[in-house]
């Protein structure tokens, strides 16, 4: 797949970050309600990565009923994960199309089969990875509701809408994933610590694995933000240097 890191980005950039000479590859991890999306969508704002989520893909899928989407929402309404050949297959033609552009993998690879086939498809820049305690999460997705439609998450104590039920841009009603129900929720989570822990150890190895505990995402961003400043500089100025040379 032609994911090659040192094409050149174009020259219109999101969120008015500086325009970066080299394409960014960056993957977040973390267990269920560990504020993937949250901390996505803030880096996506800060320094215009595209962001793609495996979750709000599959659930794109199920709502446009296409075939992987009918097998996938068999597994997700268990709480179990998609099986590795289904999600390969939807999620590497869609980095395809992504391939002019800085982007940043929500929740994909989950299992060290998928991280093997993402290595085979491009370099990783960084991976970041949440480390919440397991009380923090039940907690969280127990009021965890959505905007189908755009994926917009509220919580209602961390960031709840403005009335209550509706979404704040299209006044649209909230639901609860269905995953996010009590009986699906413990199974997702032990289910995440059994296979995340060989990716974990592959991405250590590599030596782009950066972890991040805390119980509070606001906590977490201010250091999420610094790493990627500094990483997206040094990138950008090695690649300059390269390209002096
Ligand atoms: P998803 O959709 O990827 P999960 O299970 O990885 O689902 P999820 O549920 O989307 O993770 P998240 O993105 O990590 O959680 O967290 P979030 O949505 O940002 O935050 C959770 C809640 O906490 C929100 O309400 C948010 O407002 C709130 N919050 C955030 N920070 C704080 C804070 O500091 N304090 C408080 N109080 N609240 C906060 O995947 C769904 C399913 O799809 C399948 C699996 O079946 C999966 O279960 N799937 C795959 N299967 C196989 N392989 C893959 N690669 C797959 N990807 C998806
Ligand atoms: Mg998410």
């Amino acid at each position: 797949m032609p994911c090659i890191v040192s094409e050149k980005a174009p020259s219109t950039t999101r969120g008015g970050y500086q325009e970066m000479s080299k394409l960014f590859r960056a993957v977040i991890m973390g267990p269920p309600g560990s504020g993937k999306g949250t901390i996505s969508e803030r880096i996506a704002q800060s320094f215009g990565l595209q962001h793609l989520s495996s979750g709000d893909f599959l659930r794109e899928n199920i709502t446009a009923n296409t075939e992987a989407g009918v097998l996938a929402k068999t597994y997700i309404e268990k709480g179990l994960l998609v099986p590795d050949h289904v999600m390969t297959r939807l999620l590497l033609p869609r980095l395809e199309e992504m391939t002019r552009h800085s982007w940043l993998l929500d929740g994909f690879p989950r299992t060290l089969a998928q991280a093997e086939a993402l290595n085979h498809a491009c370099e990783l820049d960084v991976v970041i990875s949440l480390n919440i305690p397991l009380e923090t999460l039940k907690e969280r997705l127990r009021h965890r509701w959505i905007h189908p439609a755009s994926g917009r998450v509220y919580n209602m104590c961390f960031n709840p809408p403005r009335v209550q039920g509706l979404d704040d841009i299209s006044g649209e009603p909230l639901i609860q994933h269905e995953d996010d129900r009590p009986e699906a929720l413990v199974a997702r989570l032990r289910h995440y610590k059994d296979v995340a822990k060989p990716v974990i150890d592959l991405y250590k190895t590599k030596g782009i694995l950066h972890t991040f505990s805390d119980t509070d995402t606001d906590r977490i961003w201010p250091n999420i933000s610094s790493l990627l400043s500094n990483k997206i500089r040094t990138d950008q100025s090695d690649a300059q240097k390269a390209s002096t040379n």
